[in-house]
């Protein structure tokens, strides 16, 4: 079964949150679609969102605090308002965009593993390591593990090369289970692969063997493209 992840960054308004949430939770049950599908939209949509299906809501990001004075951030408090349980961390562009560093990062995850929280967690390498080549990259891949419990029960891996992500250009099959094999072989957790996969790639993607699902940004924004994404990895 696998895991299919949309993720919004900053794109949609409320009103098309809450029509593309519809359209995909109706398909999902109509098409008894089994994938556990996890959809991250902005936080200023949470209470827009109702669904009927397995498809769970999750939090592109959020502070480590239940409430307190952290100016343009959210804590538990306003995730428990929604019942959002689903966490992202880690993801690029949040490393490389928002300058988070690993002990910033590890923070959350410490902080959000505590309370049991669904973790997906990103790591991925810049162009110039995966140029210099495989073990340089898994070496850096690998040091984005600092200070997280990669035995936690409900934590799911992403590997998102940072030059595949929002480029168009994804990583070729042997770029993948070369990566995806080797973290496997350290860490026993589902691991989605991310960076430009498209509804026309994801199925192939998804049939590699150490791949357990996607996160997907750019394709699946448009309802249509999602539930054809879906439909590719049923
Ligand atoms: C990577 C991915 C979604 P995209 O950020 O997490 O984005 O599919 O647009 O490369």
């Amino acid at each position: 079964m696998a895991i299919i992840a949309s993720n919004f960054k900053t794109n949609h308004t409320r009103k098309s949150t809450a029509s593309f949430i519809k359209e995909v939770d109706e398909f999902i049950v109509s098409n008894k679609i089994e994938s556990e599908v996890i959809v991250f939209p902005t936080a200023t949509s949470f209470d827009f969102i109702k669904t009927q299906s397995n498809l769970k809501i999750g939090a592109q990001n959020a502070y480590p605090i239940e409430n307190g004075s952290f100016t343009g951030e959210i804590g538990t408090q306003q995730l428990d308002e929604f019942n959002i349980r689903t966490i992202l961390i880690g993801h690029s562009e949040r490393r490389h965009i928002l300058n988070e560093s690993q002990a910033t990062i590890a923070k959350k995850y410490e902080f959000y593993k505590a309370l049991g929280y669904k973790i997906i967690y990103c790591v991925g390498e810049p162009l110039e390591v995966k140029q210099s080549g495989l073990e340089k990259t898994l070496e850096y891949v690998y040091s984005q593990f600092d200070g997280i419990d990669i035995n936690y029960e409900n934590l799911i891996l992403a590997y998102e090369p940072v030059w595949a992500i929002g480029t168009g250009v994804t990583a070729t099959n042997d770029d993948i289970e070369a990566v995806h094999g080797a973290i496997k072989k350290r860490i026993n957790k589902p691991l989605l692969y991310g960076g430009s996969v498209k509804v026309d790639n994801v199925r192939e993607i998804c049939s590699i063997e150490s791949v357990d699902g996607a996160l997907i940004g750019t394709a699946s924004w448009v309802a249509d493209d999602f539930k054809q994404i879906l439909e590719n990895t049923k």
